[in-house]
């Protein structure tokens, strides 16, 4: 069996996404996603001009040689763009596998480990009334675990705000980016009583978690953690930058909060330290981003050696591919936590036509061979690309912060 093509797909059905199909010359195609908020282009054009030639003519059933001579033959190792083109590659070789196989990719890895896969999704609101009530929004949908992000007095917007009425939360703009200003003093003080209004409204029974997105110093992020102990979060997470994985020593000396971090890595490499001094309880890499499921697979097994489990990012500024993906891994792997599931665009969910589906607060990535995720390529076309940012985040001096 032998690649005949290698086409990208940059549409935009509510979101940008970078769609990798993979065909072969005897008819059987996988599909992929590279998608990388707000520098799609760059992934795009990493494929097309530099990985797609060279896939041509090659076996796909060689998946584990195709990953090392991406990651190895490129000379420049690692990196955003190159692991998400390295990963758009990877799914959907897996999906050709499944589909030569006849195998759902789950059953490939190792069969299932669980009958479904806890998801959490995002409650928000303008402020705390507005956050109680998509909560139980969200509850009532079957949701076994909430992520609640709230407005902060006296600040114009904060990290998770939806725009609107309670609409689904999506950061990027179109256009430039927009600039939002911090407060760390408001924040921190204000988080508590949220936590503190849902327990008391709504008792201990639903996980409840939270995003700090690496606005925190490390000493700020043990303060916090220690402050919200008596809710009990399933998980606070990225409470500081991890560049320098060594800062969460301190802050794992002063909280038992359960931490989660990762949705920025692209490779094993970024969470190592993490992992081993058992710094993190979550690693919330992708396998859009980390290299896909072979990648994947391998931070797997690693920080199930030292019993940190799987947390992976689920925006919907991943493919619904990604989402299939992630719940094929998640499904098999022992030490799965929790996924996210943003939910999706429903232009989205018409151009990515997908097995997986959501019951109750589990997902099931569903039985079709390989990923189960396709794209109606004639709908995609309908989608064109439209330039769109994340939001930058200023101090309340002007100083650029982390958004
Ligand atoms: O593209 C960036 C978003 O995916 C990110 O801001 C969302 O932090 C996020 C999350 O936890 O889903
Ligand atoms: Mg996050």
């Amino acid at each position: 069996m032998k690649i005949t093509h290698a086409d990208v797909i940059v549409s935009c059905p509510g979101r940008n996404y970078v769609t990798l199909k993979i065909r072969t010359d005897e008819g059987v195609y996988g599909i992929g996603d590279g998608t990388l908020n707000g520098r799609e282009l760059a992934v795009a054009s990493y494929l097309k001009d530099h990985i797609c030639p060279l896939l041509i003519g090659r076996d796909p059933q060689k998946i584990e040689d195709i990953w090392q001579y991406l990651y190895k033959g490129a000379y420049w190792r690692r990196g955003p763009v190159t692991m998400a083109a390295i990963s758009a590659v990877d799914i959907a070789l897996w999906d050709i596998k499944g589909k030569i196989a006849n195998l759902p990719v789950y059953q490939l890895l190792g069969g299932a480990s669980r009958e479904g896969v806890m998801v959490y999704c995002h409650a928000t609101g303008s402020d705390i009334p507005a956050a109680l009530e998509s909560f139980e929004h969200y509850r009532d949908q079957g949701f076994k675990a909430i992520r609640m992000q709230c407005g902060i007095p006296g600040m114009s917007t904060s990290y998770g705000l939806a725009k609107g009425n309670n609409k689904a939360y999506e950061p990027a703009t179109k256009g430039k980016p927009e600039e939002q200003a911090w407060s760390t003093e408001k924040y921190l003080d204000f988080v508590p009583k949220l936590f503190e209004a849902v327990r008391e409204k709504y008792g201990f029974e639903t996980h409840l978690l939270h995003d700090v997105h690496h606005r925190l110093t490390p000493i700020e992020a043990a303060r916090l953690g220690k402050s919200l102990e008596p809710y009990r979060l399933f998980w606070l997470e990225d409470p500081t930058p991890a560049e320098n994985q060594a800062d969460f020593r301190l802050i794992r000396q002063h909280t038992v909060t359960p931490l989660a971090v990762g949705e920025v890595f692209n490779s094993i490499w970024d969470c190592k330290q993490l992992i081993e001094e058992q710094l993190i309880d979550y690693i919330r890499a992708t396998v859009t981003h980390a290299g896909g499921i072979t990648h994947m697979r391998r931070i797997a097994d690693f920080a199930a050696l030292y019993q940190v489990r799987l947390g992976s990012h689920g925006p919907s500024d991943l493919s619904p591919v990604s989402m299939g993906a992630a719940l094929h891994l998640d499904l098999w792997a022992p030490n799965l936590g929790i996924q996210e599931y943003m939910g999706y665009p429903e232009a989205a969910l018409e151009v990515f036509p997908h097995a997986w589906s959501f019951n109750q607060g589990y997902m099931h990535p569903g039985d079709v061979p390989g990923i189960g995720v396709d794209i109606d390529e004639k709908l995609a076309a309908k989608y064109p690309y439209e330039p769109a940012y994340l939001p930058i985040a200023r101090l309340e001096d002007g100083t650029l912060w982390n958004w």
